[in-house]
C-alpha cells in the first residue's frame, strides 16, 4: 500500500492514492482517540458535550481527531473540500470532497465499549470514490478504492486480505444489523415497531452502535444486510464505497439511488438479500414514500 507521507497529491481520479491516504490518516487518528480512551477509566465517564439531543454525545477526542484529519488533508490535499461530523466545512476547488467522521460510534467510545472507529472517504461527482474504516480497538482496517476492489488489513494481514459480501439470499438465515436515532421521540417508537417486524423475518439482529462498522460487516458478511434511517453523509460515505468494492449493494433507505451528501437512509447488503430486505420494509411501511428502485 503507497504511503501517503510521500507527499505526492494524488491525482483526482487515483483512487487508490485517496483510498492510502484515507486509511493513513483513519490510523492516525484512530490511535490517538485509543490512547485518549486507554487514558481514562473504563465506562461512561468522560466529560462530554452534546449536539443534537441529551443521547448525542461529542467528546474533546471527536474533535481532537477532526482537527488533526484536517490539518493532515489541508497540509497533503490543499484544494480538495471537506465536510466533518464535528463541524470542519471547507471548500474546495479540485471536486474531490473528504467526508470524515473522526469518530463513529461516540456513544461506545463513551462508554468503552469496542464498537467504534474512525470513517473517512473521498467523494467525486456525488459519488464516494474511496474509504478508509479504521477500528481501533480491533485493530481492522477497512478500505476500498473504486475499481480496485475492497480489503480487510490487519496486523496479521498488514497486506489486506480481500472481502466480500454476503451471497446469502434467505432472508430468515440472514443477521441484519440496524440503528436507531438520537431523536428519541420523533422516531424511536417507529423504529421499534419496525425492528419487531424485521426481527421475525431474520436470523437475529445486531445493534454495532456505529454505522461505518455496520458496513464493513457487511463488505467482509459478518451480517448479511443493514439499514438505518436518520445518518449523515460521514456516517455512510467511506463504507457505502467498501460495500460495493466488495460486490454489496448500496441504496438509499426506501431502495432508490443513495445520495451520499444527504443520505436519506441507507439500506446495504448482499447482492441477493438487499431485494428480499427492501420488500420486506416495504411490506412493514406500505404507507411511506418511496422513491424509484434503482
Ligand atoms: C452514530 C451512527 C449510528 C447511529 C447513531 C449515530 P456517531 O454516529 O454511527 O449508526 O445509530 O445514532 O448516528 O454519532 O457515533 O458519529
Amino acid at each position: 500500500m503507497r504511503r501517503a507521507e510521500s507527499g505526492a497529491e494524488p491525482a483526482v481520479t487515483d483512487s487508490a492514492a485517496l483510498r492510502d491516504l484515507a486509511a493513513s490518516l483513519a490510523r492516525e487518528a484512530g490511535a490517538i482517540a485509543l490512547a485518549g480512551r486507554r487514558s481514562l477509566p473504563t465506562g461512561n465517564r468522560i466529560e462530554h458535550d452534546t449536539k443534537s439531543s441529551i443521547v448525542d454525545p461529542v467528546t474533546e477526542f471527536d474533535r481532537a481527531a477532526e482537527q488533526l484529519i484536517v490539518e493532515r488533508l489541508q497540509t497533503l490535499r490543499p484544494g480538495d473540500a471537506i465536510v466533518g461530523e464535528e463541524g470542519a466545512r471547507h471548500a474546495g476547488t479540485t471536486g474531490v470532497e473528504w467526508h470524515v467522521d473522526p469518530i463513529d460510534g461516540t456513544v461506545n467510545f463513551l462508554y468503552d465499549l469496542p464498537g467504534w472507529c474512525t470513517s473517512i472517504a473521498a467523494v467525486h461527482d456525488g459519488e464516494p470514490i474511496a474509504g478508509a474504516i479504521y477500528a481501533p480497538v480491533t485493530a481492522e482496517l477497512f478500505i476500498a478504492a473504486a475499481g480496485h476492489g475492497a480489503a480487510l488489513v490487519t496486523p496479521e494481514h498488514p497486506d489486506g486480505v480481500p472481502i466480500h459480501a454476503s451471497a446469502q439470499s434467505e432472508l430468515n438465515v440472514s443477521l441484519v444489523s440496524t440503528g436507531f436515532s438520537y431523536d428519541v421521540g420523533a422516531h424511536r417508537e417507529a423504529q421499534a415497531q419496525r425492528v419487531l417486524g424485521v426481527l421475525t423475518a431474520i436470523r437475529d439482529v445486531r445493534r454495532i452502535g456505529s454505522a461505518a462498522l455496520d458496513l464493513a460487516a457487511v463488505a467482509c458478511g459478518r451480517v448479511e444486510a443493514y439499514y438505518e434511517e436518520h445518518l449523515n453523509s460521514w456516517d455512510i460515505a467511506a463504507g457505502a464505497i467498501i460495500v460495493r468494492e466488495a460486490g454489496g449493494v448500496v441504496t438509499a433507505f426506501d431502495g432508490s439511488r443513495l445520495d451520499v451528501a444527504a443520505p436519506a437512509g441507507i439500506l446495504a447488503g448482499g447482492p441477493r438479500i438487499h431485494g428480499p430486505l427492501d420488500d420486506l420494509l416495504r411490506r412493514l411501511d406500505p404507507d411511506a414514500p418511496r422513491r424509484q428502485r434503482v
